[in-house]
Protein backbone atom coordinates (compact mmCIF):
# COMPACT_ATOMS: atom_id res chain seq x y z
CA UNK A 1 0.00 0.00 0.00
CA UNK A 2 1.20 3.23 -0.85
CA UNK A 3 0.71 5.61 2.00
CA UNK A 4 2.27 9.42 2.77
CA UNK A 5 4.28 9.92 5.22
CA UNK A 6 1.58 12.05 7.35
CA UNK A 7 -0.68 8.87 7.32
CA UNK A 8 2.16 6.69 8.29
CA UNK A 9 2.27 8.55 11.14
CA UNK A 10 -1.32 8.93 11.75
CA UNK A 11 -1.75 5.24 11.38
CA UNK A 12 1.11 4.25 13.57
CA UNK A 13 -0.04 6.25 16.41
CA UNK A 14 -3.92 4.65 16.01
CA UNK A 15 -2.21 1.04 15.53
CA UNK A 16 -0.12 1.62 18.73
CA UNK A 17 -4.03 2.90 20.48
CA UNK A 18 -4.10 6.67 20.33
CA UNK A 19 -7.57 7.60 19.74
CA UNK A 20 -6.64 11.37 20.70
CA UNK A 21 -4.09 14.18 19.15
CA UNK A 22 -3.46 17.13 21.13
CA UNK A 23 -2.58 20.13 18.52
CA UNK A 24 -2.28 23.60 17.51
CA UNK A 25 -2.50 23.83 14.01
CA UNK A 26 0.10 25.15 11.34
CA UNK A 27 1.05 24.97 7.58
CA UNK A 28 3.91 22.25 8.42
CA UNK A 29 1.53 19.69 10.28
CA UNK A 30 -1.70 20.16 8.01
CA UNK A 31 -0.93 16.89 5.93
CA UNK A 32 -1.57 15.26 9.40
CA UNK A 33 -4.67 17.23 10.28
CA UNK A 34 -5.74 15.72 6.55
CA UNK A 35 -4.50 11.87 7.65
CA UNK A 36 -5.99 12.11 11.00
CA UNK A 37 -9.80 11.65 9.25
CA UNK A 38 -8.54 8.21 7.77
CA UNK A 39 -6.69 7.28 11.26
CA UNK A 40 -9.47 8.35 13.17
CA UNK A 41 -7.70 10.41 15.63
CA UNK A 42 -9.79 13.18 17.48
CA UNK A 43 -8.00 15.92 17.38
CA UNK A 44 -8.17 18.32 20.18
CA UNK A 45 -6.94 22.11 19.06
CA UNK A 46 -5.96 24.46 21.66
CA UNK A 47 -4.84 27.79 22.17
CA UNK A 48 -1.00 27.45 22.82
CA UNK A 49 1.28 24.79 21.84
CA UNK A 50 2.35 24.25 25.78
CA UNK A 51 -1.18 23.55 26.55
CA UNK A 52 -1.31 20.75 23.82
CA UNK A 53 2.01 19.50 25.74
CA UNK A 54 0.38 20.00 29.37
CA UNK A 55 -2.33 17.86 27.86
CA UNK A 56 0.04 15.03 26.49
CA UNK A 57 1.51 15.23 29.86
CA UNK A 58 -1.81 14.27 31.81
CA UNK A 59 -2.70 11.48 29.94
CA UNK A 60 0.05 9.96 29.89
CA UNK A 61 0.68 10.26 33.87
CA UNK A 62 -3.16 8.84 33.73
CA UNK A 63 -3.11 6.07 31.56
CA UNK A 64 -0.08 4.99 31.52
CA UNK A 65 0.06 5.44 27.19
CA UNK A 66 1.97 8.07 25.19
CA UNK A 67 -0.08 11.28 25.15
CA UNK A 68 0.39 12.56 21.53
CA UNK A 69 0.99 16.25 21.17
CA UNK A 70 0.98 17.65 17.39
CA UNK A 71 2.59 21.57 16.78
CA UNK A 72 3.58 23.06 13.92
CA UNK A 73 7.57 23.71 12.83
CA UNK A 74 9.55 26.90 14.72
CA UNK A 75 7.41 29.02 17.01
CA UNK A 76 4.87 26.56 17.07
CA UNK A 77 7.46 23.98 18.45
CA UNK A 78 9.41 26.80 21.09
CA UNK A 79 6.15 27.62 22.33
CA UNK A 80 5.23 23.74 23.02
CA UNK A 81 8.68 22.82 24.84
CA UNK A 82 8.53 24.84 27.74
CA UNK A 83 5.92 22.39 28.46
CA UNK A 84 8.39 18.99 28.57
CA UNK A 85 10.12 20.34 31.36
CA UNK A 86 7.37 19.93 33.91
CA UNK A 87 7.11 16.10 31.89
CA UNK A 88 10.75 15.57 32.42
CA UNK A 89 10.55 15.94 35.83
CA UNK A 90 7.52 14.36 36.41
CA UNK A 91 8.44 11.31 34.26
CA UNK A 92 5.85 11.25 31.83
CA UNK A 93 5.52 9.24 28.81
CA UNK A 94 4.51 11.45 25.76
CA UNK A 95 5.47 11.93 22.03
CA UNK A 96 5.47 15.66 20.74
CA UNK A 97 5.45 15.58 17.02
CA UNK A 98 6.60 19.24 15.74
CA UNK A 99 6.41 19.98 12.17
CA UNK A 100 9.93 21.89 10.44
CA UNK A 101 11.30 23.15 7.28
CA UNK A 102 11.60 20.64 4.26
CA UNK A 103 14.21 18.93 4.19
CA UNK A 104 15.73 20.11 0.70
CA UNK A 105 15.56 23.59 2.10
CA UNK A 106 17.42 23.17 5.25
CA UNK A 107 20.35 26.08 5.45
CA UNK A 108 18.78 27.97 3.11
CA UNK A 109 16.78 30.17 5.46
CA UNK A 110 13.79 28.27 4.88
CA UNK A 111 10.51 28.91 6.27
CA UNK A 112 10.34 28.79 10.03
CA UNK A 113 13.62 26.83 9.82
CA UNK A 114 15.15 25.98 13.08
CA UNK A 115 16.98 23.74 14.80
CA UNK A 116 14.03 22.07 16.97
CA UNK A 117 15.52 18.46 17.77
CA UNK A 118 18.44 20.35 19.96
CA UNK A 119 15.93 22.90 20.77
CA UNK A 120 13.91 19.87 22.47
CA UNK A 121 16.79 17.62 23.61
CA UNK A 122 17.61 18.68 27.05
CA UNK A 123 13.65 18.80 27.96
CA UNK A 124 13.22 15.02 26.53
CA UNK A 125 14.43 11.65 26.59
CA UNK A 126 15.14 11.61 23.01
CA UNK A 127 14.93 14.19 20.37
CA UNK A 128 15.34 13.74 16.97
CA UNK A 129 14.66 14.46 12.90
CA UNK A 130 12.66 12.20 10.61
CA UNK A 131 14.94 11.62 7.62
CA UNK A 132 12.36 9.89 5.19
CA UNK A 133 9.18 8.65 4.82
CA UNK A 134 9.90 5.42 4.67
CA UNK A 135 11.42 5.07 8.71
CA UNK A 136 8.49 7.09 9.91
CA UNK A 137 6.64 3.89 11.17
CA UNK A 138 9.98 3.43 12.83
CA UNK A 139 10.15 6.93 14.48
CA UNK A 140 6.81 6.06 15.51
CA UNK A 141 7.85 3.00 17.39
CA UNK A 142 10.64 4.39 18.70
CA UNK A 143 9.47 7.31 19.85
CA UNK A 144 6.62 5.29 21.84
CA UNK A 145 9.23 2.64 23.25
CA UNK A 146 11.57 5.64 24.42
CA UNK A 147 8.36 7.36 25.88
CA UNK A 148 7.54 4.38 27.84
CA UNK A 149 9.97 2.10 28.59
CA UNK A 150 12.22 2.28 32.24
CA UNK A 151 11.89 5.66 33.03
CA UNK A 152 9.29 7.05 31.35
CA UNK A 153 9.69 10.84 29.71
CA UNK A 154 9.02 12.97 26.90
CA UNK A 155 10.37 12.70 23.64
CA UNK A 156 10.26 14.52 20.68
CA UNK A 157 9.98 14.15 16.93
CA UNK A 158 10.88 16.63 14.34
CA UNK A 159 8.95 16.08 10.70
CA UNK A 160 10.37 17.94 7.75
CA UNK A 161 7.34 18.90 5.07
CA UNK A 162 8.46 17.30 2.49
CA UNK A 163 8.63 14.16 4.87
CA UNK A 164 5.36 14.24 5.62
CA UNK A 165 3.86 14.79 1.73
CA UNK A 166 6.61 12.17 0.70
CA UNK A 167 3.89 8.45 -0.68
CA UNK A 168 6.31 5.36 0.01
CA UNK A 169 5.23 1.96 -0.16
CA UNK A 170 4.05 1.64 3.44
CA UNK A 171 5.87 -0.70 5.75
CA UNK A 172 3.76 -2.40 8.29
CA UNK A 173 2.72 -0.41 10.58
CA UNK A 174 2.30 -1.87 14.20
CA UNK A 175 4.35 -2.40 16.61
CA UNK A 176 4.72 -4.41 20.42
CA UNK A 177 6.11 -3.59 23.34
CA UNK A 178 7.76 -5.77 25.72
CA UNK A 179 6.49 -5.58 29.16
CA UNK A 180 8.40 -4.01 31.67
CA UNK A 181 9.98 -6.52 33.70
CA UNK A 182 10.61 -5.53 37.85
CA UNK A 183 13.52 -7.27 39.51
CA UNK A 184 13.68 -8.90 42.39
CA UNK A 185 17.33 -8.47 43.85
CA UNK A 186 18.15 -10.28 47.09
CA UNK A 187 20.36 -7.47 48.34
CA UNK A 188 17.35 -5.20 48.51
CA UNK A 189 15.17 -7.83 49.73
CA UNK A 190 17.67 -8.12 52.60
CA UNK A 191 18.50 -4.97 53.74
CA UNK A 192 14.49 -4.04 53.59
CA UNK A 193 13.92 -7.05 55.79
CA UNK A 194 17.52 -6.12 57.99
CA UNK A 195 15.80 -2.92 58.91
CA UNK A 196 13.19 -2.14 62.08
CA UNK A 197 12.20 0.86 60.20
CA UNK A 198 12.61 0.42 56.16
CA UNK A 199 11.37 3.00 54.02
CA UNK A 200 10.58 2.73 50.16
CA UNK A 201 10.84 6.36 48.62
CA UNK A 202 9.62 6.06 44.88
CA UNK A 203 9.84 8.51 41.94
CA UNK A 204 7.23 9.93 39.93
CA UNK A 205 7.07 7.34 37.72
CA UNK A 206 6.87 4.20 40.14
CA UNK A 207 4.74 5.69 42.53
CA UNK A 208 1.83 5.57 39.66
CA UNK A 209 3.10 1.91 38.54
CA UNK A 210 3.55 -0.82 41.24
CA UNK A 211 4.36 1.38 44.27
CA UNK A 212 0.75 0.68 46.45
CA UNK A 213 1.21 -3.39 45.24
CA UNK A 214 4.82 -3.56 46.78
CA UNK A 215 3.80 -1.94 50.48
CA UNK A 216 0.93 -4.21 50.15
CA UNK A 217 2.64 -7.36 49.79
CA UNK A 218 5.82 -6.56 51.75
CA UNK A 219 4.44 -4.37 54.29
CA UNK A 220 6.91 -1.45 53.99
CA UNK A 221 5.94 2.09 53.73
CA UNK A 222 6.17 3.28 50.07
CA UNK A 223 6.59 6.65 49.84
CA UNK A 224 6.16 8.69 46.42
CA UNK A 225 7.48 12.01 46.34
CA UNK A 226 6.50 14.40 43.30
CA UNK A 227 6.53 17.67 45.26
CA UNK A 228 8.70 20.58 44.88
CA UNK A 229 8.82 21.03 48.11
CA UNK A 230 10.23 17.49 49.07
CA UNK A 231 10.17 17.11 52.57
CA UNK A 232 7.53 19.72 53.21
CA UNK A 233 5.13 18.50 50.59
CA UNK A 234 2.04 19.79 51.93
CA UNK A 235 -0.11 16.51 51.56
CA UNK A 236 2.50 14.37 53.44
CA UNK A 237 2.21 15.85 56.88
CA UNK A 238 5.14 15.12 58.85
CA UNK A 239 7.19 13.11 56.28
CA UNK A 240 10.42 15.15 57.58
CA UNK A 241 10.13 13.65 60.80
CA UNK A 242 9.94 9.76 59.39
CA UNK A 243 12.25 10.26 56.80
CA UNK A 244 14.47 11.09 59.95
CA UNK A 245 13.26 7.98 62.23
CA UNK A 246 14.01 5.17 58.94
CA UNK A 247 17.24 3.00 59.41
CA UNK A 248 16.91 1.67 55.67
CA UNK A 249 15.71 3.58 52.69
CA UNK A 250 15.26 2.42 49.16
CA UNK A 251 15.30 5.22 46.80
CA UNK A 252 13.30 3.81 43.87
CA UNK A 253 13.40 5.29 40.35
CA UNK A 254 14.42 8.59 42.76
CA UNK A 255 17.56 9.98 43.30
CA UNK A 256 18.73 11.85 46.33
CA UNK A 257 18.63 15.05 44.66
CA UNK A 258 17.24 18.56 46.07
CA UNK A 259 13.68 16.90 47.26
CA UNK A 260 15.51 14.54 49.52
CA UNK A 261 18.09 17.74 50.51
CA UNK A 262 20.69 15.61 48.55
CA UNK A 263 20.33 12.75 51.38
CA UNK A 264 20.79 15.02 54.37
CA UNK A 265 16.46 13.92 55.00
CA UNK A 266 17.95 10.60 56.08
CA UNK A 267 19.41 10.13 59.87
CA UNK A 268 22.97 9.45 59.35
CA UNK A 269 23.03 6.20 60.20
CA UNK A 270 20.64 5.69 57.82
CA UNK A 271 21.64 3.19 55.37
CA UNK A 272 20.09 3.93 51.85
CA UNK A 273 20.01 1.70 48.59
CA UNK A 274 18.33 2.17 45.24
CA UNK A 275 17.27 0.64 42.52
CA UNK A 276 15.21 1.33 39.01
CA UNK A 277 12.83 -1.32 39.91
CA UNK A 278 12.25 -3.74 42.90
CA UNK A 279 9.47 -6.50 42.86
CA UNK A 280 8.58 -8.92 45.56
CA UNK A 281 6.02 -11.06 46.95
CA UNK A 282 7.43 -11.69 50.23
CA UNK A 283 6.18 -10.17 53.74
CA UNK A 284 9.59 -7.48 54.92
CA UNK A 285 7.86 -5.73 57.93
CA UNK A 286 5.64 -5.48 60.41
CA UNK A 287 2.42 -3.77 60.50
CA UNK A 288 3.54 -1.18 63.06
CA UNK A 289 5.82 0.51 61.66
CA UNK A 290 3.31 0.94 58.59
CA UNK A 291 0.93 2.52 60.97
CA UNK A 292 2.71 4.95 62.50
CA UNK A 293 3.73 6.50 58.83
CA UNK A 294 0.45 6.21 57.84
CA UNK A 295 -0.33 8.52 61.13
CA UNK A 296 2.35 10.74 60.25
CA UNK A 297 1.76 10.61 56.97
CA UNK A 298 -1.78 11.80 57.19
CA UNK A 299 -1.05 14.19 59.74
CA UNK A 300 -2.78 17.90 59.69
CA UNK A 301 -2.18 20.16 62.12
CA UNK A 302 -5.58 20.58 64.60
CA UNK A 303 -5.28 23.85 64.50
CA UNK A 304 -6.63 23.76 61.26
CA UNK A 305 -10.16 22.48 62.03
CA UNK A 306 -10.26 25.52 64.41
CA UNK A 307 -9.59 27.96 61.75
CA UNK A 308 -12.82 30.09 61.42
CA UNK A 309 -11.79 32.73 59.00
CA UNK A 310 -14.23 32.02 56.22
CA UNK A 311 -12.03 33.58 53.33
CA UNK A 312 -9.46 31.01 53.93
CA UNK A 313 -7.78 28.47 51.53
CA UNK A 314 -8.47 25.77 54.58
CA UNK A 315 -12.46 26.72 54.66
CA UNK A 316 -12.51 26.98 50.90
CA UNK A 317 -11.14 23.37 50.44
CA UNK A 318 -13.67 21.99 53.13
CA UNK A 319 -16.85 22.85 50.31
CA UNK A 320 -15.03 21.36 47.86
CA UNK A 321 -13.89 17.95 49.42
CA UNK A 322 -17.47 17.27 49.54
CA UNK A 323 -17.57 16.76 45.34
CA UNK A 324 -14.14 14.69 45.23
CA UNK A 325 -16.34 12.07 47.83
CA UNK A 326 -16.51 9.61 44.48
CA UNK A 327 -14.53 6.21 43.45
CA UNK A 328 -13.89 8.35 40.17
CA UNK A 329 -12.64 11.87 40.97
CA UNK A 330 -9.54 14.02 39.85
CA UNK A 331 -7.79 16.00 41.70
CA UNK A 332 -5.36 18.57 39.48
CA UNK A 333 -3.51 20.72 41.79
CA UNK A 334 -1.22 23.91 40.62
CA UNK A 335 -0.14 27.47 41.46
CA UNK A 336 1.62 28.56 44.76
CA UNK A 337 0.05 28.80 48.44
CA UNK A 338 -3.08 28.11 47.31
CA UNK A 339 -2.34 24.73 45.53
CA UNK A 340 -0.18 24.03 48.88
CA UNK A 341 -3.46 24.42 50.63
CA UNK A 342 -5.49 22.33 48.43
CA UNK A 343 -2.92 19.64 48.30
CA UNK A 344 -2.83 19.77 52.27
CA UNK A 345 -6.52 19.14 52.38
CA UNK A 346 -7.93 17.53 49.56
CA UNK A 347 -7.72 13.68 48.74
CA UNK A 348 -9.45 12.24 45.47
CA UNK A 349 -8.65 8.41 44.02
CA UNK A 350 -6.20 10.08 41.58
CA UNK A 351 -4.60 12.99 41.64
CA UNK A 352 -2.46 15.44 38.77
CA UNK A 353 0.22 18.04 40.59
CA UNK A 354 2.26 20.38 38.95
CA UNK A 355 5.49 18.31 40.46
CA UNK A 356 8.82 18.12 41.03
CA UNK A 357 9.68 20.68 38.03
CA UNK A 358 7.54 23.26 40.54
CA UNK A 359 6.00 25.19 37.07
CA UNK A 360 2.90 26.41 37.28
CA UNK A 361 -0.01 26.91 35.17
CA UNK A 362 -0.89 23.73 33.63
CA UNK A 363 -3.86 23.21 35.48
CA UNK A 364 -6.66 23.98 33.07
CA UNK A 365 -4.77 21.58 30.35
CA UNK A 366 -4.16 18.41 33.04
CA UNK A 367 -8.34 18.75 33.99
CA UNK A 368 -9.39 18.84 30.06
CA UNK A 369 -7.01 15.86 29.38
CA UNK A 370 -8.25 14.32 32.82
CA UNK A 371 -11.96 14.43 31.57
CA UNK A 372 -11.14 12.82 28.11
CA UNK A 373 -9.49 10.10 30.15
CA UNK A 374 -12.42 9.46 32.13
CA UNK A 375 -15.14 11.14 30.43
CA UNK A 376 -17.44 10.29 33.33
CA UNK A 377 -15.11 11.21 36.01
CA UNK A 378 -15.79 14.23 38.44
CA UNK A 379 -12.76 16.68 37.77
CA UNK A 380 -11.44 19.33 39.72
CA UNK A 381 -8.71 22.14 39.21
CA UNK A 382 -7.72 23.91 42.19
CA UNK A 383 -5.65 26.90 41.05
CA UNK A 384 -3.96 30.34 42.09
CA UNK A 385 -5.10 33.19 40.85
CA UNK A 386 -1.62 34.23 38.78
CA UNK A 387 -2.05 30.33 37.96
CA UNK A 388 -4.97 30.96 36.03
CA UNK A 389 -4.03 33.25 33.87
CA UNK A 390 -1.39 30.73 31.72
CA UNK A 391 -4.03 29.25 29.88
CA UNK A 392 -7.51 30.73 30.53
CA UNK A 393 -8.08 30.29 27.53
CA UNK A 394 -8.68 26.43 27.70
CA UNK A 395 -11.52 27.59 28.49
CA UNK A 396 -12.93 28.00 25.40
CA UNK A 397 -11.15 24.67 24.02
CA UNK A 398 -13.16 23.18 27.05
CA UNK A 399 -16.45 25.07 25.82
CA UNK A 400 -15.60 23.10 22.41
CA UNK A 401 -14.95 19.37 23.03
CA UNK A 402 -17.66 19.62 25.81
CA UNK A 403 -15.09 18.61 29.00
CA UNK A 404 -16.86 19.50 31.78
CA UNK A 405 -14.18 19.95 33.95
CA UNK A 406 -14.95 22.40 37.71
CA UNK A 407 -12.20 24.60 38.06
CA UNK A 408 -11.47 26.40 41.37
CA UNK A 409 -9.88 29.57 41.49
CA UNK A 410 -8.44 30.57 44.72
CA UNK A 411 -8.31 34.84 44.31
CA UNK A 412 -5.30 36.59 46.69
CA UNK A 413 -4.93 38.85 43.66
CA UNK A 414 -1.22 38.32 43.93
CA UNK A 415 1.43 36.03 43.26
CA UNK A 416 1.42 34.81 47.18
CA UNK A 417 4.20 32.38 46.83
CA UNK A 418 6.75 35.03 45.64
CA UNK A 419 5.12 37.92 47.64
CA UNK A 420 5.77 35.57 50.43
CA UNK A 421 8.93 34.81 49.64
CA UNK A 422 9.35 38.86 49.63
CA UNK A 423 7.92 39.26 52.98
CA UNK A 424 10.25 36.81 54.62
CA UNK A 425 13.51 37.61 53.34
CA UNK A 426 12.77 41.79 52.65
CA UNK A 427 10.54 42.39 54.89
CA UNK A 428 6.73 44.33 54.61
CA UNK A 429 8.29 47.36 53.44
CA UNK A 430 10.07 45.76 50.65
CA UNK A 431 7.42 43.34 49.16
CA UNK A 432 6.46 44.94 46.08
CA UNK A 433 5.23 43.89 42.47
CA UNK A 434 3.87 40.81 43.11
CA UNK A 435 -0.15 42.50 43.22
CA UNK A 436 -2.40 41.27 40.84
CA UNK A 437 -5.96 42.37 40.30
CA UNK A 438 -9.27 40.79 41.70
CA UNK A 439 -10.02 39.89 38.44
CA UNK A 440 -13.58 38.45 38.07
CA UNK A 441 -12.22 34.65 36.42
CA UNK A 442 -15.90 33.43 36.45
CA UNK A 443 -16.79 36.47 34.27
CA UNK A 444 -14.32 35.68 31.71
CA UNK A 445 -14.93 32.04 32.12
CA UNK A 446 -18.37 32.60 31.44
CA UNK A 447 -17.45 34.67 28.54
CA UNK A 448 -16.14 31.86 26.76
CA UNK A 449 -19.17 29.83 26.78
CA UNK A 450 -18.59 28.08 30.45
CA UNK A 451 -20.55 28.37 33.40
CA UNK A 452 -18.41 30.84 35.39
CA UNK A 453 -19.50 32.31 38.98
CA UNK A 454 -17.66 34.81 40.92
CA UNK A 455 -17.81 34.06 44.62
CA UNK A 456 -17.05 37.95 46.56
CA UNK A 457 -17.75 36.68 50.42
CA UNK A 458 -17.71 33.18 51.51
CA UNK A 459 -21.12 32.86 52.15
CA UNK A 460 -21.77 32.45 48.45
CA UNK A 461 -19.41 29.58 47.86
CA UNK A 462 -21.60 26.54 48.44
CA UNK A 463 -24.53 28.09 46.12
CA UNK A 464 -21.50 28.67 43.72
CA UNK A 465 -20.45 25.32 43.79
CA UNK A 466 -23.78 23.62 43.73
CA UNK A 467 -24.85 25.65 40.39
CA UNK A 468 -21.60 24.95 39.19
CA UNK A 469 -22.18 21.19 39.39
CA UNK A 470 -24.61 21.56 37.91
CA UNK A 471 -23.72 23.21 34.42
CA UNK A 472 -20.88 20.23 34.58
CA UNK A 473 -24.04 17.38 34.37
CA UNK A 474 -24.93 19.36 31.59
CA UNK A 475 -21.55 19.29 29.74
CA UNK A 476 -20.46 22.52 30.22
CA UNK A 477 -16.84 23.41 32.02
CA UNK A 478 -17.14 25.56 35.02
CA UNK A 479 -15.18 27.87 36.82
CA UNK A 480 -15.65 29.13 40.41
CA UNK A 481 -13.47 32.32 41.05
CA UNK A 482 -13.46 32.62 45.38
CA UNK A 483 -11.75 35.72 46.92
CA UNK A 484 -9.55 34.29 49.48
CA UNK A 485 -6.82 36.08 52.21
CA UNK A 486 -3.21 36.28 50.92
CA UNK A 487 -1.86 33.42 53.52
CA UNK A 488 1.09 31.72 53.29
CA UNK A 489 1.72 28.04 52.62
CA UNK A 490 0.62 25.23 55.52
CA UNK A 491 3.55 24.50 57.75
CA UNK A 492 3.41 21.09 60.02
C1 LIG B 1 6.40 28.55 35.07
C2 LIG B 1 6.64 29.17 36.40
N1 LIG B 1 6.77 30.53 36.49
C3 LIG B 1 6.94 31.10 37.69
C4 LIG B 1 7.01 30.35 38.84
C5 LIG B 1 7.22 30.99 40.18
N2 LIG B 1 5.99 30.97 40.98
C6 LIG B 1 5.69 29.94 41.81
S1 LIG B 1 4.28 30.16 42.66
C7 LIG B 1 4.02 31.65 41.95
C8 LIG B 1 2.81 32.48 42.32
C9 LIG B 1 1.55 31.86 41.86
O1 LIG B 1 0.49 32.75 42.09
P1 LIG B 1 -0.98 32.19 42.21
O2 LIG B 1 -1.27 31.23 41.15
O3 LIG B 1 -1.89 33.35 42.32
O4 LIG B 1 -0.94 31.37 43.57
P2 LIG B 1 -0.76 31.98 45.05
O5 LIG B 1 0.66 31.75 45.44
O6 LIG B 1 -1.11 33.43 44.98
O7 LIG B 1 -1.72 31.21 45.89
C10 LIG B 1 5.03 31.96 41.04
C11 LIG B 1 5.10 33.20 40.22
C12 LIG B 1 6.88 28.94 38.69
N3 LIG B 1 6.93 28.13 39.73
N4 LIG B 1 6.68 28.41 37.47
MG1 LIG C 1 -2.67 34.28 44.00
Amino acid sequence: MRLRGADIIARSLAAAGTRHVFTLSGNHVMPVFDAALDANLQLVHVRHEAAAVHMADAWGRLTGQPGIALVTGGPGHANAVSALYTALAAESPLILISGHAPLDELGKGAFQEMRQADVAAPLAKASWTAQSAQSLAADVARAWREARSGRPGPVHLSVPNDVLDAVVEAPGLGFKMDPDRSESSPEIREALRAGKRPLVIAGPARMRNGARALEEATGVPVIGMESPRGVNDPSLGRLADVLKQADVVLLLGKRADFTLKFGKAFAEDCRVVSAETFATEERLCADGWRDEVQAALTYRPPAWQEIRSRSHPVAVCREVQRLLERPDAVLVCDGGEFGQWAQACLSAPRRVINGPAGSIGAALPFAAAAQLAFPQARVVAMLGDGTFGFHMSEIDTAVRYRLPYLAVVGNDATWNAEYQIQLRAYGAARAHGCELLPTRYGAAAAAMGAHGEDVASFDELQGALARASAALAGGKPACVNVMIERVAAPKY
